[in-house]
């Protein structure tokens, strides 16, 4: 870790801080950089899809189609460091349950299958077959409901849907996915207002839109690509209107690293025209006084015979609920909504007013209302806002919510679901010759509890981290170890393969650069985008190591050894050519996935069929439903709350992907060499008689009994509202209480914790 420094960042995203921070990486990984011709493969039709965000790949890609944070996944997966057995001989794992996340996976790539030995606190080099002999023996012997199958958002559909059906050959749907964590609010919120559990835009709608809304998404760190389809709106003088408690530099200004005028120039685009920096939990709030004043005008309007501001003909044929809506809006209070937003009155009128002017316009979206005690409720608002005004369901307007893993909404495509509702059971039964199991799985906080409660006794782990991911971090270690089984299927090391069950496993796998070799050649697998289109990825580099497998080839190792064989189903074939996992899931679901393998490398993907973009609503009234929700308060269960508690924000830094830590450079925000930070508000700071730079401790403001505290982090003053503050995830998720989690999606609600901050010591 290089000396801490923090000073405030005044250069555009993109722009030449993104070129040297790329070289940075390339050089520390020892990607030559001419290597880096890797990276001219990125997101093309014939090349690999990139392993960082879910952005869609454009049917048109630029020579370089990626961008910092996507050429960092990159050199990051394609690093030369390598761990093997050398490495676990000489660490216990007691030892390096004591280094950072960035300490752990920047050791490089894993090399061999382990076993855990208990005798000597180490991981110790397994054959395949031994690992899978004893993996199988160990499931055949568990009830099947107290096993959890988890995945992490990254792996192929042909992978996924593999997996998704061994768990029900095994007899659960205990699949929870990232997206539990993450987009779950989108898929059930969407899913009821407007019958579809995914956004409603394809890339070429940023061409013809003219308004685009921006609430809570970091898209200068986090979909960086989107910054080109946002900048050629802007030049077109596309007002961008964001709501986020934080300025983020992204959605400030943009240089694009890849036009050589720009960076020679220095020039940069403004993206947001607007910028509103709304508190934590206050979009319920600052949306609804949107629509108030979108109802005054169209008041207005009628009074003086003026066109209507609302689109009346499509909520009369169309919509669903609108009078209770229209309730709601003028029931509540302007004064409330300022205070509940942090916004002003003026400010909400000012953007509805843009809003109300354009004809069509993108709502795009990100964890800033997911990760809410309300986030479904909030996303429906959103849906409610474009309702009005008939922004679903025509070119140029809709939904984006932006996922997250660049393959989290396809893993639910395939049936990676812990809602038997969403999965066709009943072909699956048909094809496969097996009953299906058909009681509700376990989502990720329902598994948490079960490993609390010990009723879950097994976890096998399709990528991610897991017990870094998920809310309560002490608690959960500690109930981790009372599993019997723990399978963790990765690249590279991270916690989760350190807090072990009693027999536990650590299997590497190849990542999607690498070339994958089966009996019939290489293969080629695929991923589903942030707007539902398909695309081939072929690997291009030489696997890591002799000894790693693929992912498909690992799952059906590991449901071999455990199921009874089953005629309908020949795993070594599917293994041999994956064309033949795309065949059956084809068969599978016929309408979404026509003439998959022959389709798979169209230029800009496949795109599925989406009933909500032909205004066709799959709801239950058959309509696109406004939905009323139930008041303002983020946090419906904290009792009145004393003025010292703020709400914290955890969030990503530039240099990371999810748990996986990059390094300890924040660009954007200005913090180099430590994540130990908490960013606060200049009035905070002084109320609660603090001061920049000092040491704190943050406590969590819990009705429970537990403690959860993170102590030592260094206060950074910075332009947030006041009764915010934020600091980044995973290291704060100790914060987060297990119960605290979105209402309806079980999603974690980390955008707005109740904490109390005090001086160290
Ligand atoms: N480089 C990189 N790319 C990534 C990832 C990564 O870690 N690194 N992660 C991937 C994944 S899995 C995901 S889900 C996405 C995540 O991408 P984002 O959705 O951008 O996630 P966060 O970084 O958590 O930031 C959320 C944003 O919401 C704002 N915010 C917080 N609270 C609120 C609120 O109450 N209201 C509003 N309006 N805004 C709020 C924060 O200030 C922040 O700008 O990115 C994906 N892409
Ligand atoms: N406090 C707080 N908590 C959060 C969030 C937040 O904003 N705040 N965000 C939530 C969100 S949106 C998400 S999506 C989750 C993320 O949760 P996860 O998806 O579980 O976590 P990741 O950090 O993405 O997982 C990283 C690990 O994946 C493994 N890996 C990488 N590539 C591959 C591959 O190709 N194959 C396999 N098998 N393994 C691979 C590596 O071992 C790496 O260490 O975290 C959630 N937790
Ligand atoms: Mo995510």
């Amino acid at each position: 870790m290089s000396d801490i420094e923090i000073e405030p960042y005044t250069d555009p995203a993109g722009g030449w801080g993104s070129a040297k921070s790329l070289v940075e990486i390339l050089t520390r990984e020892e990607v030559p950089i001419s290597g880096s011709a890797m990276l001219l493969k990125q997101n093309k039709p014939g090349g690999f899809m990139c392993v960082s965000c879910a952005w869609p790949k454009p049917a048109k890609p630029a020579t370089f189609e990626y961008c910092e944070n996507g050429a960092k996944a990159t050199a990051w997966e394609q690093t030369r460091k390598r761990i093997g057995p050398e490495f676990f001989a000489k660490h216990t794992v007691a030892e390096l349950l004591t280094w950072t996340d960035f300490d752990l996976e920047t050791q490089g790539r894993l090399t061999h299958p382990l076993r855990y030995d208990p005798a000597s606190d180490r991981y110790a080099p397994v054959s395949w077959e031994e690992a899978f002999a004893e993996i199988g023996r160990e499931l055949r012997g568990f009830d099947p409901k107290s096993v959890v199958y988890y995945s992490s958002g990254r792996a192929s559909l042909e992978t996924s849907y593999m997996y998704g059906l061994f768990a029900r050959l095994y007899g659960n749907n205990n699949l929870p996915d990232s997206s539990n964590m993450c987009h779950e609010p989108t898929s059930i919120g969407l899913k009821a207002s407007i019958g579809v559990p995914v956004g409603t835009t394809v890339l070429e709608d940023f061409e013809t839109t003219d308004c685009i809304l921006f609430f809570g998404q970091n898209v200068g760190s986090n979909a960086p690509r989107m910054l080109h389809p946002l900048q050629d709106a802007r030049r077109r003088n596309v007002p961008i209107i964001t709501f986020n408690p934080l300025r983020e530099r992204g959605l400030e200004r943009f240089t694009n690293p890849q036009s050589p005028v720009e960076m020679l120039t220095k020039s940069s685009t403004q993206i947001s025209t607007q910028y509103l920096q709304v508190k934590a939990g206050g979009d319920i709030a600052a949306i609804t006084g949107m629509c108030k004043a979108l109802f005054a005008a169209d008041r207005a309007a009628q009074a003086q015979g003026r066109p209507r501001v609302l689109d009346v003909a499509f909520i009369a044929e169309h919509t669903h609920g609108f009078d209770a809506f229209t309730a709601f809006c003028d029931g509540q209070d302007w004064s409330v909504l300022e205070t509940r937003s942090g916004l002003t009155r003026a400010a909400l009128e000012d953007a509805a007013s843009v809003y109300a002017r354009a004809k069509r316009v993108i709502g795009i979206y990100g964890m800033g209302l997911t990760q809410h005690r309300k986030g479904t409720e909030t996303v429906q608002m959103l849906v409610n806002l474009m309702l009005l005004r008939g922004n679903i369901g025509r070119a140029g307007a809709g939904l984006c919510p932006v996922r997250g893993h660049s393959n989290v909404q396809g893993q639910r495509t395939v049936g990676i679901s812990e809602k038997p509702e969403q999965v066709p059971l009943d072909k699956l039964a048909e094809m496969y010759a097996f009953t299906p199991p058909r009681e509700k799985g376990l989502n990720t906080i329902e598994a948490c509890e079960g490993i609390v409660a010990g009723t879950v006794k097994a976890f096998i782990g399709l990528g991610g981290n897991f017990v870094r991911a998920i809310p309560d971090t002490e608690r959960m270690e500690q109930a981790w170890r009372g599993m019997r089984l723990t399978v963790q299927i990765a690249t590279k090391l991270n916690r989760s393969h350190l807090v072990n069950g009693t027999v536990a496993y650590l299997l590497p796998c190849l990542g999607r650069i690498e070339i994958d070799a089966q009996a019939s050649g290489p293969q080629a697998v695929s991923m589903e985008d942030s707007t539902s289109c398909f695309h081939g990825s072929v690997g291009v580099t030489k696997p890591v190591s002799d000894h790693v497998r693929s992912e498909p080839w690992i799952v059906a190792g590991i449901a071999k050894a455990t199921l009874d064989p089953n005629p309908k189903i020949d795993w070594d074939a599917w293994v041999g050519d994956y064309a033949k996992v795309r065949e059956a899931i084809q068969a599978t679901y016929p309408e979404v996935f026509k003439d998959f393998n022959a389709r798979l490398f169209e230029p800009g993907g496949n795109h599925k069929p989406l009933a909500a973009r032909e205004r066709k609503w799959e709801t239950e009234t058959g309509k696109a439903n406004f939905v009323v929700p139930e008041g303002l308060d983020e946090d419906p269960d904290m009792p009145a709350r004393h003025a010292d508690v703020l709400d914290l924000i955890t969030l990503r830094s530039n240099d990371q992907f999810n748990t996986t830590v990059y390094g300890y450079h924040d660009r954007f925000r200005g913090v180099k060499g430590t994540r130990s930070v908490l960013f606060m508000n200049a009035a905070d700071i002084a109320r609660l008689d603090l001061a920049d730079g000092a040491t704190v401790d943050v406590v969590t403001e819990s009705t429970d009994q537990h403690v959860r505290a993170v102590r030592g982090l260094r206060i950074v003053k910075y332009n947030i509202p006041e009764g915010n503050c934020a600091g980044y995830y995973p290291e704060l998720n100790v914060l987060i209480p297990l119960w605290h989690h979105d209402e309806q999606a079980k999603t974690p609600a980390a955008k707005a914790i109740p904490v109390r901050v005090a001086r160290t010591g």
